[in-house]
């Protein structure tokens, strides 16, 4: 089997919170009449600049057609070599890599009649638990809206929440003590993550002041990539921490350092399928746990990721990926499913990733390229739409 063509189609979609995210997929055709869906998701994260959608298929093409799909590790190293690691979380040459190696695990699936998780050595749960985000708040004003996603989410099925905290302890507290007078031991909180805002002192005082409100975990409380830092945390905290991997540099300077308890592993931020069994791997190895985080996926990567969570033995805490219920709109031809909190894999039955995509949809929501809005730095970090006027300083 050789690839004839790769095409790149970017989709902007709106979430809940009115922020806007771009999406690309990447399909690779061959000729053998097979074709492999790949998804980048969100490409709206910092830095601030946008890739060029039609120097990327020429770079794609270029790499790839020709090609046996069947080179699966020969592909994934000379992609990591062309969008090579940086040691940033957003890193968009990783969700680039992910984007491909997700079609050719597709590809090759749908050529063998089997669904992706066959090539992942087997499924060991059809299901994997998953809790839905509270964005951040940045005042108190905020609390009962949040609130209020609490209560209509919880309504759809989703008990375990986690909670951006850390820029307004007085909201953030303000919001779990909502929850908890309100919903009692209906809701559960997962976690309180900084999303490296914090250096890790602040970030241990605040934790000390919200851990009472029975959170079972804490992320990124620490700068990006100070793996000294997360360890003074997770020593002085009995909680467990968990930190998102976003490189193999940065995932063993965490195990070296023994950083932390978790390791969050997302397709996207690692790179692929194959990377991230790489990563789980090496966790494991290790003794360490995994969750499977998100950037928040459309359906077809959300799918994706459910495939990787039933494929890992050492899954042991709650999980992330809830884009179909944070963005308002999607492209694939059935909602992925949730059940009671969970996000069930796609049938075992089904080829590939085992979601199909609606091509006309595609058609239809697709943009020219990927180009920036006017959204503002406190709204990049927090996926929320603007709460001050453009141009004003979130620097405080
Ligand atoms: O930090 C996290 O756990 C998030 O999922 C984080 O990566 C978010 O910024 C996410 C989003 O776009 O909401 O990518
Ligand atoms: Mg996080
Ligand atoms: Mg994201």
């Amino acid at each position: 089997m050789k690839i004839t063509d790769v095409k790149l189609d970017v989709v902007r979609i709106p979430r809940e919170t009115g922020f806007v995210c771009e999406h690309a997929f990447v399909r690779l055709l061959t000729d053998e009449g097979i074709t492999g869906v790949g998804e980048m998701s969100d490409f709206s994260h910092l830095p601030k600049y946008a890739l060029d959608a039609a120097d990327l298929t020429v770079t794609l093409r270029r790499q790839l057609v020709g090609r046996d799909p069947h080179e699966l590790s020969a592909l994934n190293l000379e992609l990591a070599g062309l969008f090579p690691e940086t040691m940033y979380y957003y890193e968009k040459g990783t969700f680039i890599r992910c984007g491909v190696d997700m079609a050719l695990h597709d590809l090759l699936a749908k050529s063998l009649g089997v669904n992706v998780s066959r090539l992942l050595g087997g499924r060991l749960r059809d299901k994997i638990k998953v809790c839905y985000p509270i964005f951040r708040h940045r005042s108190v004003s905020e609390v009962a809206d949040n609130l209020a996603v609490v209560r209509s989410k919880l309504e759809q099925g989703f008990d375990v929440f986690r909670l951006y905290a850390g820029v307004n302890p007085d909201a953030d507290e303000a919001f779990l003590d909502g929850v908890r007078s309100e919903f009692g031991s209906r809701v559960t909180i997962k976690s309180l993550d900084y999303s490296h805002l914090l250096d890790w002192k602040p970030a241990l005082r605040i934790t000390r002041r919200l851990a009472p409100y029975d959170v079972q975990l804490v992320e990124s409380p620490a700068f990006r990539n100070d793996v000294e830092g997360l360890r003074n945390f997770r020593m002085a905290v009995d909680l467990p921490v968990s930190e998102h991997v976003w490189s193999f540099k940065q995932l063993s300077d965490m195990i070296r350092h023994d950083s932390v308890d978790l390791f969050n592993i997302a397709l996207i931020f690692i790179g692929g399928f194959e990377a991230a069994r790489k990563a789980a791997a090496a966790a494991e190895v290790a003794g360490k746990g995994v969750l499977i985080g998100t950037t928040q996926e459309l359906g077809y990567g959300t799918a994706a990721q459910a495939l990787l969570g039933g494929a890992l033995a050492n899954l042991n805490a709650v999980s992330d990926p809830t884009g179909p219920y944070v963005y308002t709109d999607d492209v694939s031809t059935e909602k992925v499913r949730y059940e009671d909190g969970y996000l069930l894999l796609p049938e075992l039955a089904k080829p590939g990733i085992g979601v199909e995509i609606d091509w006309d949809k595609v058609e239809r929501l697709k943009t020219e390229g990927f180009s920036w809005g006017d959204q503002e730095l406190a709204q990049l970090q927090d996926r929320t739409r603007a709460a001050k006027p453009p141009g004003t300083s979130v620097i405080s």
